[in-house]
């Protein structure tokens, strides 16, 4: 009995950890790679592509040394001139929400300051990504994007290309792409008495096993076509798990870097509500006293956190009356925050939880209260 449960318990295992694409992390080399080139950059031709992958134009199959980094110190592609590659996946189930993580590492030129713009299409998404730093300690930076919603079975053409530039391409530098991973989304129903889905960010882009670095998500103003579920992005923020850094609850939270996040909920209008979450840092030598301000519908609040950026979290609830059925709740925080070594960081969210609140303020205990008095009074008289 137990061998075979081991059995079906590594079948899972496998089905589990199965990645929709071939090859996502280019550790299996193209064909006829020379074995003594002494570059770290092989130019493909029709002779050398790499398995799972077709390309056009100048692609270069890159191997990390001591001069160039890479998460894993593996193997990645750099899109040069006219530069695309890219790789067909089936939608594995009904309608279902489809998150790409992939990374962008700077090129082989030192005075590179900026690497070109990177173009990820699939057929009903376009996203436009360049190496922007300094997020985190590595050299290269991972980004989540939302591709699209396919049914089942149906084929997506996943393309990566770089986006020509006007004049001048020896002035720009070429971008080195690795690492990509396809999540598809659960559909997510409310529970726990949580007014809110996703309100503790455990539903966003897949973290690298290979990075200790957070997944960036930048801007993403529709709550549909956003990687972090549910949550629409302004600006820039860090998605940060707990294997490498503080997570108030569960597995994943958000550091919020540059403005902030916003859902929306179907609420009462007119009735009170409870807003709780959880602010902190992320144990990123983020030192700062952060400023963040909670809005839900009209009502604004600004929270304090002193942050010794050792991993800290504390509770903040605010209250607040729907002004209308669809109320809009944001977090956000304005000041930017640098660590010592010049990383951009900042005030850690988590946990968000909307109830009704059952608690009825004094002001309006004091109008019950005389109103009962008034009826009483009338009825014995
Ligand atoms: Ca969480």
């Amino acid at each position: 009995m137990l061998p075979q449960v081991f059995v079906l318990s590594l079948l899972l295992l496998t089905l589990a950890s199965a990645d929709l694409l071939q090859n996502p992390d280019f550790e299996f080399p193209p064909s006829n790679l020379p074995k003594d080139s002494k570059s770290p950059f092989v130019l493909l031709n029709k002779n050398n592509t790499i398995p799972g992958w077709t390309f056009e134009g100048t692609v270069l199959y890159v191997t990390a040394d001591e001069t160039f980094s890479l998460p894993h110190n593996g193997h990645a592609v750099q899109l040069g001139e006219d530069g695309i590659i890219n790789q067909t996946f089936l939608a594995s189930a009904d309608y279902l929400r489809y998150v790409l993580t992939f990374t962008i590492a700077p090129a082989q030129t030192q005075n590179c300051s900026d690497s070109a713009e990177t173009v990820i299409s699939a057929p009903d998404s376009q996203g436009v990504f360049s190496l922007k730093q300094p997020y985190g300690k590595e050299t290269w930076e991972s980004y989540g994007h939302y591709l699209g919603s396919w049914g089942d079975g149906e084929s997506i053409n996943l393309v990566i290309q770089r986006q020509a530039e006007d004049s001048n391409s020896s002035s720009i530098c070429w971008p080195v792409i690795d690492e990509l991973l396809i999540k598809s989304m659960p559909k997510l129903v409310q529970g726990n008495g949580n007014l809110l889905l996703n309100g503790g960010f455990e539903h966003g882009p897949e973290f690298l096993n290979n990075s200790t670095e957070g997944i960036l998500i930048e801007s993403a103003p529709s709550l549909i076509q956003s990687p972090l579920q549910e949550w629409s992005v302004l600006g820039t923020v860090n998605y940060v798990d707990s294997k490498h850094f503080f997570v108030p609850q569960g597995n994943a939270a958000i550091e919020i870097v540059s403005i902030g996040i916003q859902t929306a909920a179907s609420l009462k209008e007119g009735s009170s509500y409870n807003l709780e979450f959880i602010l902190g840092d992320a144990n990123n030598s983020c030192v700062k006293d952060f400023l963040v301000s909670a809005q839900a519908g009209s009502t604004v609040q600004n929270f304090t956190l002193l942050s010794s950026g050792t991993g800290s979290a504390k509770n903040f609830s605010m209250k607040f009356k729907a002004d209308s059925s669809v109320t809009t709740i944001s977090f956000m925080s304005y000041a930017a925050s640098q660590t010592k070594n010049g990383i951009l960081c900042g005030p850690v969210v988590d946990d968000v939880v909307l109830r009704v609140s059952l608690g009825m303020k004094p002001d309006i205990q004091w109008i019950v209260l005389v109103f009962l008095y008034l009826v009483a009074f009338l009825t014995f008289h």
